[in-house]
């Protein structure tokens, strides 16, 4: 009987010790972001807007405004927020919105319980003037879409001519991102979507631009950086662009690895009112390839950037974007931003925002209030 007791004793205390040794070890931002888009997944599809606090068709930098909530009463559950600039230490982003806007409206938007994608098109290290902004420079002379040096990831690639300047760049980027906390010091957790649309050759580390060694190695470059310097509130998302026929492997060809990646992303858009059926049929065949492939990585699928430039179809909202996807279990669809000369948002003066507010009442699609 004593033996029975010193044993139940013992087992009982190296259970406990076992217990304060296996004890969880914090979630880290990413993890718990993570967490909460799958979970928000299985009831609906957030809506999301890039540079959605900032500007819209009829306004420009009020506090709490927005073209989404001046249409239907609620802030969209995700926005996008654009570094490009912050690598030349510029004060305003290349879509001129100042930096600390930037941040502040990303603190605003963790704050009231929102999610979201920072994105960065960086200029082309090898051919923007350095020091200067882009005065003097025509567009795209210097700019991401400046694709005119084929060579260019290499050429920043470590033991690359450019190495140097672009990790000076990097750190701003590192810096800015550094200021992203709450007032408590607490790192906000967001998506990260750098080197987009890669599937095509459009921006400097596009297809045709660099190997798929030099790709992941550009991937690596940044990821390892931003990994050293403590960001683990960081959720990546890779995201090429949508195609016609997309297989898994096209999707994949790329692909820097499931250790590297959270979110697999797609961007695709409609530009005009006669590619309806086309966009259709292509978004519903990118993703259901999209969600079989992110199922069988563990990876949280969304379609990353998407619109109809200037809504020339008013009815797209509730007649094409919502039909496309809502049968996937996709984490969000993200429209592009409101500039006066191109808009992919919804604005209350305008033909498509019945529309969206008819798509905004739909249950499967979410808003602000419905992730709170
Ligand atoms: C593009 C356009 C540009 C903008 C860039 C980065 O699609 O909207 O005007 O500068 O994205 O946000």
């Amino acid at each position: 009987m004593k033996k029975l007791f010193v044993l139940t004793v013992g087992a009982m205390m190296i259970a406990s010790c076992a217990g304060i040794k296996n004890a969880e070890p914090e979630k880290t931002g990413a993890q718990l972001l993570k967490e909460r888009l799958d979970t928000l997944r299985e009831k609906g599809i957030m809506y999301g807007h890039q540079d959605d606090p900032f500007y819209g068709l009829t306004w420009a930098y009020q506090n709490d405004s927005s073209d989404v909530k001046n249409v239907c009463g609620d802030y969209p559950a995700v926005m996008g927020f654009e570094l490009g600039g912050i690598e030349m230490g510029d004060e305003k982003s290349l879509d001129s919105v100042p930096f600390t806007r930037i941040t502040q409206e990303i603190i605003n938007h963790y704050n009231r319980g929102g999610i979201i994608t920072i994105s960065w098109h960086p200029r082309n290290p090898v051919t923007t003037i350095d020091g200067g902004g882009l005065a003097g420079q025509k567009f795209p002379e210097g700019t991401a879409w400046d694709v005119t040096d084929s060579a260019v990831v290499k050429k920043v690639l470590d033991g690359g001519e450019y190495h140097d300047k672009f990790e000076t760049w990097m750190q701003r980027l590192s810096d800015f991102l550094a200021t992203l906390k709450t007032s408590d010091g607490k790192k906000i957790p967001y998506i990260f979507r750098p080197w987009h649309e890669n599937s095509g050759s459009w921006f400097w580390w596009g297809e045709k631009l660099c190997t798929v060694e030099e790709y992941k190695a550009l991937w690596n470059m940044l990821q390892d950086k931003l990994k050293a310097d403590g960001f683990d509130n960081i959720v990546w998302a890779y995201s090429p662009g949508c195609q016609d026929n997309l297989t898994a492997e096209r999707l994949l060809d790329r692909y820097p690895g499931d250790d590297r990646v959270d979110m697999l992303g797609l961007d695709g858009y409609q530009w005009v009112p006669e590619e309806k059926d086309a966009f259709m049929a292509r978004t519903k065949q990118n993703l259901e390839v999209l969600c079989k492939v992110s199922e069988e990585h563990g990876l949280i699928p969304a379609l990353t950037e998407c619109g109809m430039k200037n809504l020339t179809e008013p009815t797209w909202w509730s007649s094409t974007l919502l039909p496309a996807v809502e049968q996937f279990p996709i984490s969000y669809m993200l429209t592009w931003r409101n500039a006066p000369h191109e808009w992919f948002g919804p604005s209350p003066a305008k033909p498509d925002a019945p529309y969206f507010v008819e798509m905004y009442k739909k249950n499967n699609t979410l808003f602000l209030k419905d992730i709170k």
